[in-house]
Parts: structure tokens; sequence; C-alpha cells
């Protein structure tokens, strides 16, 4: 045979072999360690095998029982990757795993709890296995993760969509994690908020308290109380127009947490910070005269006339209507900075609050002021100021979430530089907000104690979405680490790794993040 005979019948053998792979839709696998992942919050457990999984056209999502949520989830899993893949990544149903297959199990493991879970990635396929739909769906933000940040985009990347191979194991340290929106100091309307939720799912949190009410004011509809949001809702800091959620917006916005297993907790605060209402209804002061709207920034003047039933007769009604539109089992009766409120009435007041919450068959939130009542078992006290606050809270058996000011209030300023937020609590630069552990806070506070953590935006600086991006990322994926991940996994050295390795993911998903010079961003 000469030469060029040879050639082209390697030529020929090549072709054949290259179209018997390319039929099976099989490809060489790159080496890759998902040891170096870059996942926030940090899992429990991750060994590499040195391989890679590899979404193609030919992927399927398969769920192994008809159980409808977890369909849904997969149809979840299926909508953040169709966009930038253009796959059509259709969900079957099949008891076994299948080839090029990304497989969602229920299973029965229980050191995973509700919200744990198990992730295989093989060469030929993935398993992701949780005991509920729910710890399926926070498993799915880690292979989101895992995927290159063009994953992002809403239309055809040409990308190899690649998952280095190995096991992860993980569950959360801490059932709630959480932040808090104030709306009512700055409105911000469902679209927003929407935004606000996808960025707690990122990182497997699973609480958003929306802080409805304050001085400046009224943010949610209550139809036996129409004034509340025609008045009350007209004003905000600055003398902006305000605005305000109808009862179908808030329902519509329960429902887009719910189906992303964020569990909405919804405060209307009082009996202080209640000059809104107090402009609304003149029956609501114990002099029956209005004040004015009020569009500044101090806190603690206004107080409901807490000796009054007619009061306890509009908090009934308004408490009625809104845990009857929230699946959930917690309302939120803020009861924080009531300095012009006698201390014997501010007592008599959350008392009867929290009967009232209680006959909603809701468990009852406040700020930690009100551990000096005498508290059910099931009223959760919320840490922000005070540690006398939070050991008389432990004494009494609540349970407390801890929202420290001086770690984790999101509205703190980063640095001297920082023009917006404010600096009360000091500042928190993102070591600060990050390194801390919440059972080490308070001596008599111990782990047992703690049903999670909570990092609240209040919102007198900030006006638009760029101003709040600035301040939430990236504090928020540390917070996120603190609730979720165990201590030993933790440290600032190798979180700050991590958070550099989400520069893609912010940009793609277009923040104005604050780019502390404690980080290398990425180029
Ligand atoms: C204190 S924290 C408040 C809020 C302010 C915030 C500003 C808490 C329970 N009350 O009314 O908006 O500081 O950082």
């Amino acid at each position: 045979m000469n030469h060029s005979h040879k050639y082209q019948l390697s030529l020929l053998a090549l072709l054949i072999i290259t179209g018997i792979f390319f039929s099976c839709d099989s490809y060489q696998a790159s080496p890759m360690d998902l040891s170096r992942h870059k996942i926030i919050p940090v899992p429990v457990s991750v060994v590499s095998t040195g391989s890679s999984f590899r979404i193609t056209a030919n992927t399927t999502i398969n769920v192994a029982s008809e159980d409808e949520e977890v369909i849904s989830v997969a149809g979840f899993l299926r909508d953040i990757l169709r966009p930038a893949t253009g796959f059509e990544l259709p969900v079957s149903i099949n008891k076994a795993a299948g080839k090029r297959s990304i497989n969602l199990n229920l299973i029965d493991e229980e050191e995973l709890g509700n919200e744990g879970y198990l992730l295989y990635i093989a060469e030929k396929n993935i398993r992701l296995e949780a005991n509920t739909a729910e710890g399926l769906f926070r498993g799915i933000q880690s292979i989101r993760q895992l995927l290159p940040a063009l994953i992002e985009r809403d239309s055809v990347q040409d990308v190899v969509w690649e998952i280095a191979s190995g096991s992860i194991r993980d569950y959360p340290v801490y059932e709630y994690r959480s932040a808090m929106l104030d709306v009512s100091r700055h409105f911000f309307g469902p679209e927003n908020i929407r935004e606000v939720i996808d960025w707690l799912v990122r990182y497997k949190m699973n609480n958003l308290h929306l802080h409805l009410s304050d001085d400046q004011g009224w943010r949610i509809e209550i139809e036996k109380w129409p004034e509340l949001t025609k008045t009350g809702g007209s004003s905000q800091v600055g003398g902006g127009k305000g605005g305000y959620l109808s009862k179908d917006e808030f329902k519509a916005l329960v429902q887009y947490a719910t189906e992303r297993y964020i569990n909405i907790v919804p405060e209307i605060d009082m009996p202080g910070h209640t000059n809104a209402a107090l402009a609304s209804y003149s029956f609501l002061n114990c002099n029956d005269k209005s004040p004015d709207l009020y569009t500044g920034t101090e806190v603690g003047f206004s107080t409901l006339c807490t000796e009054r039933d007619s009061v306890y007769f509009f908090i009934d009604d308004v408490i009625g209507e809104i845990t009857e539109m929230i699946p959930g089992p917690y309302f939120h009766i803020g009861g924080d900075e009531s300095h012009v409120t006698k201390k014997e009435d501010y007592i008599y007041f959350v008392q009867k609050v929290q009967e009232i919450v209680t006959r909603h068959g809701k468990q009852m939130i406040g700020w930690d002021e009100i551990a000096q009542i005498k508290l059910r078992e099931d009223a959760l006290v919320q840490v922000w100021n005070s540690e006398e606050n939070a050991v008389n809270a432990v004494r009494q058996g609540s349970k407390v979430i801890l929202s420290p000011a001086n770690r984790c209030y999101l509205d703190m300023k980063y640095d001297s530089t920082t023009t917006l937020g404010l600096s009360w609590a000091g500042l928190i630069e993102v070591d600060h907000g990050y390194d801390w552990y919440p059972e080490q806070l308070i001596q008599e506070v111990k782990k047992e104690h703690i049903l999670g953590i909570e990092c609240p935006l209040w919102t007198e600086t900030v006006t638009n979405m760029d101003e709040m991006e600035f301040l939430v990322f990236p504090r928020l994926p540390g917070y996120a680490e603190i609730g979720w991940s165990q201590k030993e996994n933790r440290s600032w050295e190798t979180y700050k790794q991590r958070l550099a390795g989400q520069t893609a993911v912010f940009e793609e998903m277009g923040l104005d993040f604050y780019r502390s010079k404690l980080i290398s961003w990425e180029k």
C-alpha cells in the first residue's frame, strides 16, 4: 500500500469511529477537580473523582416517581438550564437512572433533614437525592453554581457545559436563614421583591422578612381599613410618592416565594413605628388627632393608643387579613424602639397582640424588646441590639433569630468612604460581616436556642435597585453561609476565594456590587 492509500484508509476509519461516537453522543470527558468548587454556602463534604459530566443536546432530566412537587422542581432545573444551553432537557419519569441524564430522587436519610441533599456527579449521569422536593431544590442551586457563569444568560451560548465529577453531601446547620427588606422607608414593588427572592434562592436561604409598615409608610392593602394604604401608603422617606402592595400582588408574591421554597414573614411594626397608621385613622391616637405624614428618618416618636379596645379590634383585622394570605408559620409584630410608649403599656400591648397572633394560628416573632413580656414558648425573639433581651428570651424558653446590627445589618456602610447606608452600629466590611459564629455571639445563647440568622436591609438611604444591590452584595452570600455551613468548614481565607469565584456570576446577574479591596475579584 502506498502512502496515500494508507492515509485514505485511516481517514475513513477515523470518520467511521467519529460517526459511531457522535451517534451515541459520546465525548471525551474533561478532567476536572470538584474539590476546587466555589459553592457558597460551602457544603458539608465534597469528594472529587477527577472527571466530569457534560450537559448536551441529548441530556434529559429524569425523576424516579410521579411526585408532583418533584416534577415541578425538575421543571425549575430545566428552566434555569435551557436558555443558555439551548437544549430541550425534557423532564421524564423513569425508575432507573438513564445515561446522559440528570436524575432527581426522593430517598429517606435522616441526617439530611428537610433541606439536605446528596449530589453524585459521574461521567455518565448526575444523581441528586434528598428526603424532600425542597432538599432537591436546594441541591439544584449547587448544580447551578458548578456550571460556567454563562449559564445565567438568557440566549444560547457556545460553551461546553461541564460539571466536575464527584460527590457532595450537604445539609444546613440552622433551620432559619433569612434576609429582611424594609419596603416602608422606601417602597419597593413586586418586581423588585421577586428579584430579592431570586437572590435568596441562589444561596439556599429560606425566609424573606418584609417590613411592611413604619412611620414613613404603610405598604399592604387591608380591605377593612382602606385609608392605611390610601393615606398611609402615599409617603416615604424624602417625600416620594410611596406605594403599596395590593392583596393580589402580595398573594402572587407569596406564591412566587413558596414555589421557590422561600417563606414570607410579614411584619407590621407596633406599637411604635406607626406614624403612617396614626396619620390614616385618628382613633389610633389617644388624643384622636392624626399627625401629618412623616418623611424623615428619626425613630421612636410614635405609638398606638395601647389602652383602647378599638385599637385591638383594628389590629385583629390587620393580622387576620395578612395571615389569611400566608401559608407560613410566622407573623412579625415589630415591637422595637417604642420610646414613647410607657413600659407598662408596652408590656400590656405586646401581651395582648401575642394572643391575637396565636388566635390567628401563627407564631409571633418580635424584635428583642418583646422579651420584656411573658412570652409564649413558641414566640421567637429577633435579637438586633440587646444581650439582656436575648438572655431573657432564652431563659423563658423562646428561641432566637440572630440579627446583630454590628455584624449583619445590610444597611451599614462598608467603610468610612461608603456614601450609601448608615453607620450607627459600626462599619461592616465583607470580612467583619462574615467572620463570626452565631453560637459564640452571646455567652448564654447556645446553638440549641438559635433558630437561625437574618440580615436586615433598612432602606432609609436606599432609593433604587442599584443602591440595594451595592449594600446587599457581596455581603449576602456570607450571611447565607453563616446560617448554612458547618463551623469547621468555614474560614475567611477559603471563603474569600469562593467569593472571588462569584465575580462572573455577579456580573452576569447585572449586580452593582461593592468591589471590596479585600477580595481578588476575577478579571
Ligand atoms: C434600627 S433594628 C431600627 C430601624 C432602623 C434601623 C436602621 C430595629 C429593630 N430598628 O427602625 O431602620 O435601625 O439601621
